[in-house]
């Protein structure tokens, strides 16, 4: 063979030299990793190494193209696989003499290898560039803030309703609830007020149409008058709940409203009683020092009966607009129990006495919260509420 070998490229031992032959000629030594020798290259190894390198080189530049998954997988059937590109070269180096397969061999392996690992790392990062964009796309902003859930609360009538009850208990008060649908006789008759009263009027109270012994309840003393019936003195109870009043609807007025009627009868009790209990529940929802005024009135339940006032707070006693120049606030109407009504529920007279207050809780409501229509209360408007 007339090769010439590349001058810087021979680095094997001198027993291995090759010979020089004619000019012109450069002839690449390759080492042989089987029989650990040198030798001269074929044009066929020559030409196998170098379609290998094209396979690499091919297959390298159309993996940098694939976008998806399926095309790296395509790209490894077509150079890789069975009846890939890899495998048809190999096939044909039945051309290579025994010491040029192994040499052959090595490279197609390096490329293969080459080409596994470069296929692997395409499929991982087409993968990881899959995922980051779904992270991204379904990322959650944590530190944008929420939707606060609107939280339901006490309407203004149960916060004053509530506030009366918890002060009632607190001074050793029953609560005693009962129906709204009444006897006449316990609406009234129990109470004093006899079958000639205006306030039994039709126009006045609601009555059941089929029965005329029934009606809606016009306060809430006949959850008294029960309870003198079912319990022996002494008692202390407070009766709260709806009434109702045969009312055109106003600012100030409503068919339906709500009443706390509280009722002490034991031995011995007198006005003095009733003073001390009302100004210990002026003082609970006015504050300490609050003052109160009893004026003489007419109730058929009680004699003595009074209506009892608060001096007014935000002008204490001077006469403002809250006050409409009176200095005092009418706040509830209370009195000694009439004897006739005790009487009437078999309570000896001469051993007991007692008395009994009622408290409308609107009244009560819209100066604690300074509502001026009633008819808001009723109305359930959340722009309304929602204040409280
Ligand atoms: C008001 C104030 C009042 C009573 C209610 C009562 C109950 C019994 C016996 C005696 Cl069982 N009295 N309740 C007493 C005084 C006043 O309500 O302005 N009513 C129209």
């Amino acid at each position: 063979m007339n090769i010439h070998v590349k001058r810087g490229w021979y680095r094997g031992r001198p027993a291995f030299r090759p010979r020089l032959g004619r000019e012109g000629f450069f002839a690449v030594l390759a080492y042989c990793p089987r029989c650990h020798k040198d030798f001269l290259e074929t044009k066929e190894l020559q030409g196998m190494k170098e379609k290998l390198e094209h396979i690499r080189q091919e297959a390298l530049a159309a993996l940098a193209e694939t976008k998806a998954a399926a095309d790296v997988e395509t790209l490894r059937v077509k150079y890789l696989g069975k009846k890939g590109e890899l495998t048809a070269l190999l096939k044909q180096m039945g051309k290579l003499s025994p010491e040029e397969r192994p040499v052959i061999g090595q490279v197609a392996n390096e490329v293969r290898e080459a080409l596994s690992s470069a296929l692997e790392a395409r499929k991982q990062s087409i993968a990881d560039a899959l995922l980051n964009q779904r992270l991204a796309a379904e990322a959650v902003d944590v530190t944008i803030p929420g939707t606060r859930p609107d939280l339901g609360h006490k309407h203004p009538m149960s916060i004053a309703l509530d506030e009366l009850k918890e002060i009632f208990i607190g001074m050793g008060f029953q609560i005693a609830e009962g129906p709204e649908v009444e006897l006449a006789d316990y609406n009234f008759t129990k109470l004093n007020t006899l079958e000639n009263h205006p306030a039994r009027e039709w126009t006045d109270t609601f009555y059941i149409e089929e029965d005329s012994s029934l009606l809606l309840r016009t306060q809430t003393s006949p959850m008294q008058v029960r309870t003198m019936e079912r319990q022996k003195p002494p008692i202390r109870v407070i009766a709260p709940g709806r009434v109702y009043r045969k009312d055109e609807v106003d600012a100030t007025h409503s068919p339906m409203f709500h009443q706390v009627e509280g009722l002490v009868v034991d031995k011995g009790i007198t006005m003095a009683d009733l003073k001390g209990t009302l100004n210990a529940l002026v003082e609970a929802l006015y504050g300490k020092g609050s003052k109160t005024r009893f004026r003489p009135h007419h109730f058929p339940f009680t004699e003595p009966s009074c209506e009892v006032d608060v001096q007014c707070h935000a002008c204490g006693g001077e006469g403002c607009r809250i006050c409409k120049g009176e200095g005092w606030i009418e706040l509830l109407g209370a009195g000694m129990v009439h004897p006739k009504v005790l009487q009437g529920v078999g309570i000896d007279t001469d051993i007991y006495s007692g008395f009994a207050f009622g408290i409308g809780v609107e009244r009560m409501a819209m100066r604690r919260f300074n509502i001026t229509d009633l008819r808001l209360i009723f109305e359930n408007d959340l722009r309304f509420l929602s204040q409280f």
